[in-house]
């Protein structure tokens, strides 16, 4: 007796097998795409969260060696001497700090200063970004003493963070009229107010802006 095997495939098994197949390829479509999408995510905010550092390392390194310096400075040595009319706010500010009080005398050392100017590559006020950092009309600050000028801070804001520059409105309600990203403030009392705006680029063109803002009282 020869027993013969039928090899031909059951109809009903084989439609069976191209829905699996479809179905296990569509399965392993989405979970790519899932796996994709994740890392993306995870790299876009890894991203985001460094440029979110780095911009706030650099505003507030600016603000301490920017109150440090001042706070070691004579009153009497400050200029603009008269705080502008009607704000009593400057971006660039000229000291002499107090370097020898071994003696009765107090001594001052040489001027300093700081100075708000166009960042490297950048025109002011043109509304371009000139040197294509993806930030329009930025500021840097700089620090001047007897023989050295350094920059301290690329990046700072063309108006303070909230400000709308040229309209004669306090737009951030913080008293200033159209003031800059970087401002000085003085006051009656021996006291200056710093504010900066600092701000920073990723890879995909997101912006971030931090804003840091400290007084320091000056002995006369
Ligand atoms: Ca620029
Ligand atoms: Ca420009
Ligand atoms: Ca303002
Ligand atoms: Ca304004």
């Amino acid at each position: 007796m020869i027993l013969r095997h039928d090899r031909t495939p059951h109809p009903s098994r084989a439609g069976l097998g191209i829905i699996e197949l479809s179905l296990a390829i569509t399965l392993l479509t989405i979970l790519m795409l899932a796996i994709t999408m994740t890392t993306r995510t995870a790299s876009t905010s890894y991203s985001q969260s460094a440029l979110i550092e780095s911009v706030e390392v650099r505003a507030y390194r600016l603000i301490d060696f920017l109150s440090e310096k001042i706070s070691q400075a004579t009153w009497a040595s400050l200029e603009p001497s008269i705080a502008p009319a009607p704000l009593g706010s400057f971006n660039n500010i000229r000291y002499r700090r107090i370097v020898d009080t071994a003696g009765m005398a107090v001594a001052e050392g040489d001027a300093e200063t700081f100075n708000l100017v166009p960042q490297d590559g950048e025109i002011d006020g043109d509304g371009i970004d000139n040197n294509g950092n993806g930030l329009i009309d930025e500021y840097m600050a700089t620090w001047s003493s007897a023989n050295k000028t350094v920059v301290l801070a690329r990046g700072i804001r063309n108006r303070l963070e909230g400000e709308i520059g040229g309209n004669l409105l306090d737009d951030n309600g913080n008293g200033l009229q159209d003031e800059a990203g970087l401002v000085f403030v003085r006051d009656d009392n021996n006291l200056i107010t710093i504010r900066v705006s600092v701000q920073g680029t990723d890879s995909e063109g997101r912006i971030q802006t931090k804003t840091v803002e400290t007084s320091v009282h000056i002995r006369n």
